[in-house]
């Protein structure tokens, strides 16, 4: 709450503002298992699918990485290492609440109902890996850093008008935090109180730029703070912290119609994307500290302990998604190809005629041609005849 303009002129020095961030850590990387927050968290047959869900994206990973090395892919970005932040949204909101990613949520997006060969032909160049369903409530994946946020904040705010019980939940990374883009949607939802949860996956790196350079506080979480907005810092490798804290902060915002931080700190363990080699800007050693925090082993050790899980489950896992993903890239690649003049088809309602021109005879000035001077259905001249 802004302060008051009315207040006694001379006053002794007090403290305007004071605050502290909790940090939820349930299930750590050595097996440390905190009762007192993670009993009944998740029951343990949904600790199960939670697990399969984790694997099948690491899979699909695996996949999708050979796929663009072998040229059957364009640019891919790995989310291996972060799969929990959006499963353990996906898993805690309803099917009504939007799901508003950037491009590491597959798993939550799996979890919700995305078909794998959506996001495989979204990475094929294919948009029709876009056309998700609407009933899904998931927004395609955003790849200009930031512009999702405010698209969460404008849909939250369309169900708040329409008085509907649905809140959105955003993804975005340590790096989209200082573009300006993330402060007005925050500005704008923490105002007008929209109930949007904030969900910041901070891997640490933005590319190649360390999170030192892009924020000088303690935490990400706080910036929420600058904004009135409760923030959480969470260990983002931990499905039950991310569960509890997507808990908390749905709840808050449900009940209150106002905005919720999460800072999950977390790490890629690949590359930013196929296109970036890693290697040259960050330590070998730091990527083997993480691959020990590894959200799927401290998942899958507990599972055992758990008398949940065992070896031979785990290789019946494998081969099962296996062939379902085997089958993804199928149904993938084996998509009709569009028709080409789609790209002129759905642009205008009534297409200028210069672009009709150029739907007919597949030229464009842009390529030193002249349509007008070609009738309409000929052939292409070649290359060498310009
Ligand atoms: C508006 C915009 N600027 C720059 C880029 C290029 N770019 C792609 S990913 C990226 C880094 C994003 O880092 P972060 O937000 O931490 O997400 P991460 O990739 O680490 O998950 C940048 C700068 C972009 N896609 N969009
Ligand atoms: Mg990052």
């Amino acid at each position: 709450m802004f302060g008051s303009a009315i207040g006694p002129l001379i006053m002794p020095i007090t403290t305007a503002f004071k605050t502290e961030i909790e940090r939820i850590s349930i299930l750590d990387e050595h097996g440390n298992f905190d009762e007192s927050l993670g009993k009944d968290l998740i029951p343990n047959a949904d600790l199960v699918r939670l697990y399969e869900a984790m694997s099948a994206c690491r899979f699909l990973d695996e996949v999708a990485f050979k796929l663009q090395r072998s040229g059957r892919m364009g640019t891919y970005p790995q989310n291996m290492g972060q799969e929990a932040p959006s499963l353990g949204a996906a898993y805690v909101l309803t099917k009504n609440d939007w799901l508003v990613t950037c491009y590491r949520e597959n798993c939550g997006l799996f979890w919700r109902g995305v078909p794998m060969e959506s996001i495989l032909m979204h990475w094929m160049g294919d948009e029709r890996g876009n056309a998700i369903p609407r009933e899904l409530h998931c927004t395609p994946i955003a790849i200009p850093i930031g512009t999702q946020m405010l698209h969460a904040t404008g849909l939250a705010w369309a169900s708040k008008y329409r008085s509907e019980p649905h809140i959105a939940c955003t993804f975005f990374g340590d790096g989209a935090t200082s573009e300006g883009d993330f402060h007005e949607a925050c500005n704008f939802a923490a105002n007008l109180e929209i109930p949007v949860i904030f969900f910041c996956q901070n891997n640490f790196w933005a590319i190649s730029v360390p999170g030192k350079i892009q924020c000088s506080a303690p935490t990400l979480a706080q910036r929420g703070i600058a904004y009135g907005m409760p923030c959480i810092q969470i260990d983002g490798n931990d499905i039950f912290a991310v569960v509890y804290a997507v808990k908390k902060a749905a709840a808050y915002t449900r009940a209150t119609s106002k905005p919720y931080f999460i800072e999950a700190v977390t790490y890629r363990l690949a590359d930013h994307t196929t296109a970036d080699d890693a290697r040259r800007y960050r330590d070998q050693a730091e990527v083997d500290i993480w691959k020990q925090r590894d959200p799927l082993i401290r998942t899958r050790d507990l599972m055992k302990k758990r008398k949940l899980w065992n070896d031979s489950k785990e290789s019946d896992l494998q081969e099962r998604l296996g062939k379902e993903i085997a089958a993804a890239v199928a149904r993938a690649e084996g998509i009709a190809a569009p028709d080409r003049t789609d790209f002129f088809n759905y642009m205008y309602s009534e297409l200028p005629s210069d672009l009709i021109r150029q739907r007919e005879t597949m030229h464009t000035h842009s390529l030193g041609q002249d349509p007008s001077q070609l009738p309409a259905g000929a052939a292409m001249p070649t290359a060498t005849a310009h």
